[in-house]
């Protein structure tokens, strides 16, 4: 029974059970209406709706969205709540979200605990609230706050929702108090869908627009969901109902929505598979740190936040003052914008230890070492670690490209070294890939696993090859970014196509951010084996020559005038025209379709081949790299994702035309042939 009832002295007590979340699916919508009829029945005082394990509901059940709506349907149900004569009671703890918040508005009354979220969060989920969500909150908060908290999908705190009039009361004991309200009180309060409208207001509308427009472009359900909110506003209840529940259909089985779902349900399904599970993370008290720059202090932080010890080990005074500013900062910011406490901050700082001194790691269970890119450098550092460290205790490296095989080779366990890749800022990203080397044990990965999930972190497995998942296709993006922009375009151009596609930034503006340097040197590194077959744009070599190193020196592929904003710059638009002439070259003008087509297959191809060759284990591992740690549109499901809703015939008959002009940069991966073949998607494809 997903929906029980009893009652006691004509007081109904309703609990949705269906753990962990509450989703509501068909038997929750089923047990509801029962509910309805059964409170109506017996002439109850009141209904009192809460739901079991400290969770009241996170919304409609979205592993149902793929099939066919089956009845009752919830907009049905909540009406019948809405206007039944028994006043209903949300007693609401945890969440309250999407259908959850539905269900808590068609009641009479709500009561929340003070640490519980309420919200509309189905934009997130590619769609807009379908039952009476668009008509209900404007009705209780005015347009204002309903247009903010639908299109954007950010759940509120109990204190917010009451300030904003969306629940009645904040209480430690919302069932108690409930249960306490005074029957006259109650049957005065007027039945949500007895509220008026609030009045249209263009202005606001328009001003809404305008930001959904820039902030989140190209995506369908925040627009439609203004859209359905506006119309709303001059129907009857009813049809406002009506006219939000075609757009809800109509979103639930499209492209965007069926991506965000998959990312959803990928993200969830990210755990440490068979032979890595029961790590012993739990009991890693004290983790240790070597190395304080940037990614130092990030991955420090992030330990120190999920509440470990973290000792941080520096070369020396300079460095040590450095890893202290740099973490200094990361806790100012965090206090700044309200993510912690003055007290927290204090106890952040009260279990974190700054040392030269190798001894100071010795009772720790994982060391992480976040040092420069240099293969002598790393084999230093793990080498004074494993001599300090527990024998036990689990040694990682955080290179993006380095070889871990070479690291591990010269340890006395090399069993014990694991990567763990995490993305700048380390405290902030989500994404964390480990590195499985050739030796490394089962228990070590698993600790890898037990630690992303108490940083709360996306963990997904890498096998060792050159910038493992992420950096390697990013290499053959920027490779393809390059070319094009030798071959006929500009960097803005390139931005403009890829901003347009759902990335944040484009692929040059985004090096500005990182530093030009970073990828100089990969490439100097890869110079030696690199295959002399294959075309080499030369152009960002010519822009280290100019010192041109990205926004630190105020100038990369953009301009920074005085630090701010970028400025396109002839400079360096003229480089790729030089390169081409030397080259010999005759420059085309590409579109931008052309130039997102060109940048969006070379990593297709080149995750395709990544899976292939095992070291990704999976497509949608592949999709949770490129969304979570590389900003590829979230809405576009990842990049394998859509690759399959592109379709794989498709890409590989693209992918023919570009070969014949190059036929080594656009070798078609011999999984996307067997895939096209044996008529596979990539989804279903698994390394050889
Ligand atoms: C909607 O409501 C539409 C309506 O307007 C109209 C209807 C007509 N469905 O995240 P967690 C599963 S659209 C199915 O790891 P947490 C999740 O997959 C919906 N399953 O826990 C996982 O399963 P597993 C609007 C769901 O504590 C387990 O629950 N609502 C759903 O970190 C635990 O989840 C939303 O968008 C779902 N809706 O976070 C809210 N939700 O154990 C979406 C969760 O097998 N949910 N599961 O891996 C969330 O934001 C978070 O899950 C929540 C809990 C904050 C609730």
């Amino acid at each position: 029974m997903q929906v029980t009832m009893h009652s006691e002295d004509h007081i109904g007590y309703v609990t949705v059970s269906n753990p962990p979340v509450n989703a509501i699916g068909q038997a929750v919508r089923q047990g509801l209406l029962e509910a309805v009829r059964w409170a109506e029945r017996s002439r109850l005082d009141r209904v009192i709706i809460c739901g079991v394990g400290g969770v009241f509901a996170a919304g409609a059940d979205a592993k149902e969205f793929d099939a066919p709506p089956l009845e009752p349907h919830l907009p049905e149900v909540l009406n019948a709540i809405d206007e039944s004569f028994v006043p209903w009671i949300a007693a609401i703890e945890g969440v309250a979200l999407g259908g959850g918040a539905e269900i808590a508005m068609a009641c009479r009354m709500r009561i929340m605990a003070p640490g519980a979220r309420i919200g509309l969060p189905e934009v997130t989920l590619g769609v807009i609230p379908g039952a009476g969500g668009t008509a209900r909150l404007p009705r209780l908060v005015g347009l204002q706050k309903a247009v903010e908290m639908i299109t954007m999908g950010k759940p509120i705190g109990a204190q917010e929702a009451c300030s904003a009039g969306l629940i009645h009361a904040v209480e430690e004991d919302p069932i108690e108090a409930a249960f306490l309200v005074n029957s006259e009180a109650l049957g005065c309060i007027v039945p949500t869908w007895e509220y008026h409208a609030p009045a249209h207001d263009p202005d606001l509308l328009h001003m809404a627009r305008k930001k959904l427009q820039a902030k989140m472009a190209g995506q369908e359900a925040p627009l439609r969901a203004l859209e359905v909110i506006e119309a709303g506003l001059s129907l009857p209840f009813h049809d406002a109902l009506a006219q939000e529940r075609r757009a809800f259909l109509q979103l639930k089985t499209g492209p965007q929505a069926k991506a965000l779902r998959h990312i959803f349900f990928a993200q969830r399904a990210a755990k440490a598979p068979e032979p890595f599970k029961g790590s012993s993370a739990s009991e890693v008290q004290h983790a240790v740190v070597v190395g304080g720059g940037t990614m130092g202090a990030g991955i420090a932080y992030a330990l120190l936040a999920a509440g470990l010890h973290v000792t941080i080990l520096e070369a020396d005074a300079a460095g040590l003052q450095r890893a202290e500013d740099n973490i200094g900062k990361i806790i100012a910011a965090s206090l700044q914008r309200g993510m912690i406490d003055a007290a927290r901050a204090a106890d952040h700082r009260s279990r974190m230890t700054l040392s030269t001194q190798y001894g100071q790691a010795a009772t720790a269970q994982v060391a992480i070492e976040a040092a420069f890119e240099d293969m002598a450098v790393k084999h230093d550092i793990l080498a004074k670690l494993e001599a300090v460290l527990p024998a036990d205790a689990v040694l990682a490296t955080n290179t993006s490209y380095l070889d871990v095989n070479e690291m591990a080779a010269r340890l006395m366990d090399p069993s014990r070294l694991i990567g763990l890749h995490f993305f700048a800022p380390a405290h902030i990203m989500k994404l964390l890939e480990i590195v499985r080397a050739e030796k490394s044990s089962d228990r070590a990965i698993a600790l890898g696993y037990g630690l992303a999930k108490r940083l709360g972190k996306v963990p997904v497995l890498a096998g060792v090859c050159d910038g493992f998942i992420g950096n390697r296709i990013l290499a053959r993006y920027r490779e393809a970014a390059d070319t094009v922009f030798m071959d006929g375009s500009t960097p803005w151009e390139v931005d403009e196509a890829m901003v347009e596609f759902g990335y944040a930034m484009g692929p040059y503006e985004a090096q500005d951010l990182s530093g030009l340097d970073i990828a100089h040197a990969n490439r100097q590194r890869q110079a030696p084996t690199r295959d002399p077959n294959r075309r080499y744009i030369p152009i960002a070599d010519r822009m280290i020559e100019l010192g041109k190193l990205g926004r630190k020196t105020s100038a990369g592929w953009y301009r920074y005038p005085g630090g701010g904003g970028k400025v396109e710059d002839p400079i360096v638009a003229d480089l790729a025209i030089e390169e081409a002439h030397f080259a010999k070259i005759s420059r085309t003008d590409y579109s931008g379709q052309e130039i997102r087509q060109r940048l969006v297959l070379a990593m297709i191809n080149e995750a395709a081949d990544i899976l292939h060759a095992g070291i990704a284990q999976s497509a949608s591992d592949i999709d949770l790299v490129t969304v979570f740690g590389y900003g590829f549109p979230r809405w576009r499901g990842g990049l394998m994702h859509y690759a399959d809703s592109l379709g794989v015939e498709t890409i590989v008959a693209q992918l023919e035309v570009l070969a014949q002009e190059d036929p080594v940069a656009w070798k078609v991966s011999p999984l996307l042939r067997s895939c096209a073949k044996a008529g596979q998607s990539l989804a279903e494809a698994r390394p050889k």
